[in-house]
């Protein structure tokens, strides 16, 4: 393949480069806490966007030229832009990819065809996953392109329907495994509602559930060791979607005794569209130990739907990174699930788009380390609860003492103790502190 004939492979400069095939601060071999950036970051991309995303927009149809590809939906077609992505992945040098079933092969008339279809690009992925070492993070199945999904798959009311998707999801796994999938993810495309008045919520919930113990008792058929994830979302395309976030998600799946099976994807924009920061809605699933893997992108401040851009801002990679290096991130990755604008219509954007993704990523990793290093955050944590360190604070928090016990505590005081500041302000400089200081 050399669909990218003006790119060699993308390599390691240092933060003084200017060229914009190169890499600033993604170094994939350096150390970082003992751990390659490689090992920390498990850099994905995405096949959706990247090589099924035409520019297309509610105003106007596609723009992107990808000369590679015919147009058409052809067994050939995918097969051959299957092995343009690998080109690009190793171009990019990225561990690993990740797709719906529908991104990678073309839908055919019968559910049949369709698998047939996924049968043959299957196996050339499998043979480029063996000559590159490129391998897949995660496979997921589409169930909310095609008419057939307008009311949701898991949660639709038509039985049907239920039953196509729990067929697609079946095939979906076994594929998943044939790659040596290390992920699974349930994004809910079309689970969730536009109206109350035709929904019965319940019965929908309950669906769902029964359809993900399905899949988890497949996945133990047929011998899938994946992690399962869910993906919270608030809305888009529904008004309300039940993975609304990461809390929503997680009550579910307790509720439907669910939390040994399933993590979190976590996606920024997503968090956002929830009026949630990312690094909310990362921490929040770690401290459940639901945190699995994240959809890295970024949202624009004046817009209020999904945009998926990719991330270029280091406060926030630095506050993503703060997270993953306290709960760790494998065997999840941070995948770009981004897309270029459609104005970026040229096949050299693909790889501007990432290398700042990576970079900034990278950065963010630096500044996290060395913001640990120092226990420059820790420190105020620390004592911002040091009175929980007393006598009192042990016996509450072990559950040794009741209201009446702390009744008589505090009563023979008249008063609590002074509160002592907060220091959100200089907390915040402190932060720019470290982004400068990392070079
Ligand atoms: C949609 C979204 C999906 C999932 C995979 O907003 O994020 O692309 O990541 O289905
Ligand atoms: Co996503």
């Amino acid at each position: 393949m050399n669909a990218f004939p003006d790119v060699s492979k993308i390599r390691y400069e240092g933060p003084q480069s200017e060229n914009p095939l190169a890499f600033r601060w993604y170094n994939p071999d350096e150390l970082v806490e003992g751990k390659s950036m490689k090992d920390h970051l498990r850099f994905t991309v995405c096949y959706w966007h990247t090589f099924r995303g035409t520019g297309s927009d509610p105003f106007g149809g596609g723009t992107m030229l990808r000369p590679w590809d015919d147009g058409s939906e052809s067994v050939a077609n995918a097969c051959n832009r299957a092995r343009v992505a690998f080109e690009f992945f190793e171009k990019l040098d990225v561990p690993y990819y990740a797709f719906h079933d529908r991104d990678i092969a073309p839908e055919g008339k019968t559910l049949a065809e369709s698998n047939a279809n996924l049968d043959a690009v299957v196996a050339v992925l499998k043979e480029e996953q063996q000559r590159s070492g490129v391998k897949l993070l995660w496979g997921t199945a589409n169930m909310f392109s095609n008419p057939r999904f307008m009311h949701g798959a898991a949660t639709t009311c038509n039985v049907e329907v239920y039953a196509y998707a729990a067929a697609q999801v079946k095939k979906a796994l076994e594929v998943t495994k044939e790659l040596g999938g290390e992920n699974y993810v349930f994004w809910g495309g079309r689970e969730g509602y536009q109206n109350l008045f035709n929904t019965d919520m319940k019965r929908e919930m309950d669906h769902l559930a029964r359809f993900f113990h399905m899949a988890v008792d497949y996945a133990k058929e047929i011998g899938f060791k994946g992690q399962f994830l869910i993906e919270p979302k608030p809305k888009e395309p529904t008004k309300h979607q039940y993975d609304s976030d990461a809390a929503a998600c997680l009550n579910f799946l307790r509720a439907y005794d669910l939390m040994d099976y399933f993590k979190l994807n976590i996606e920024t924009n997503h968090a956002t569209l929830a009026g949630h920061t990312m690094m909310h809605e990362l921490e929040y699933a770690g401290m459940q130990g639901g945190l699995g893997s994240i959809d890295a992108n970024t949202g624009d401040l004046m817009l209020g739907w999904d945009t998926d851009q990719f991330p270029t801002d280091y406060y926030l990679t630095t506050q993503i990174m703060l997270v993953l290096l306290k709960y760790g991130l494998a065997p999840g990755g941070v995948n770009f699930d981004a897309k270029v604008r459609r104005e970026s219509f040229e096949p050299l954007d693909l790889f501007y788009a990432h290398i700042g993704g990576m970079d900034a990523f990278a950065k963010g990793l630096k500044v996290a380390a060395a913001i640990r290093a120092d226990r420059a955050l820790d420190k105020f944590v620390d004592d911002r609860y040091s009175s929980w360190n007393s006598d009192l604070g042990r016996k509450i928090e072990s559950g040794a003492v009741n209201f009446k016990d702390l009744e008589s505590y505090i009563m023979p005081k008249g008063d609590s103790a002074k509160n002592a500041s907060g220091r959100q302000e200089l907390i915040e400089h402190v932060l720019n502190r470290y982004l400068d200081k990392v070079k």
